[in-house]
């Protein structure tokens, strides 16, 4: 009995392999843009935002990220994180790796500025605020005391750097959305969100 249990569990197990193994194989076999996400993922919602704004064509494939799939892990072995996006068989993982593969495939609405320059400093705001808005932001939605104050404290300050960035401008990218406004439209989408759990106001 024991050894039918384990053989059919094990059984079980090589099925699934085998169901994830070829849906791997079809998606990398395929052709156009496939993107593996979580509806309410901000990363998610980068790409999204970036094929939209380029006008391409994509199929969306929603991920359980509390019960992994084998199709995700097998996507994205290193993080097992979404977004995973799939273009012509090639795989890629990270939002921003992701946004930057895009604005290089498609020319049409120009994500990263023209000017070396002005594209480090993107690429630069883009960086920093994934380090200090996002993790602050969310330490001081779940915390209490001290703990919330000084993540609170550290939250502020990171947003009034970016309203001086933002100061005079339509977008961060000048007269056109462009790379910083994808990389920060969470800021939004969550922020007020956070601020209604967390009981506070940043
Ligand atoms: N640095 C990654 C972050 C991606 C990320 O954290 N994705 C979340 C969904 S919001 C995820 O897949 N979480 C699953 C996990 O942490 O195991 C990116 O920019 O793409």
């Amino acid at each position: 009995m024991c050894s039918k249990r384990h053989s059919s569990k094990s059984d079980y197990k090589k099925k699934q392999l085998t169901e994830a193994e070829e849906a791997t194989t079809d998606l990398m076999s395929s052709q156009g843009v496939k993107l593996v996400g979580f509806w309410v993922s901000p990363f998610v919602l980068r790409v999204e935002w970036a094929l939209k704004l380029k006008g391409i064509e994509y199929e969306y494939i929603e991920e359980d990220i509390f019960n992994k799939s084998p199709l995700l892990l097998d996507l994205n072995p290193v993080h097992q994180k979404v977004p995973v996006m799939v273009h012509d068989g090639k795989v890629m993982a990270e939002s921003f790796v992701i946004l930057e593969y895009i604005d290089e495939t498609w020319k049409q609405t120009p994500l990263l500025p023209q000017d070396p320059y002005e594209r480090a400093m993107a690429r630069f705001w883009a960086k920093s605020v994934e380090e200090k808005l996002l993790d602050t932001a969310w330490i001081a939605m779940c915390s209490q005391g001290d703990e919330k104050e000084n993540a609170l404290k550290s939250a502020r300050e990171v947003l009034e750097k970016i309203e001086g960035e933002l100061k005079g401008k339509k977008f961060f990218g000048g007269e056109a959305i462009g790379y910083l406004d994808l990389a920060m439209g969470w800021i939004s989408f969550w922020l007020p969100v956070w601020e209604e759990v967390g009981s506070m106001k940043f």
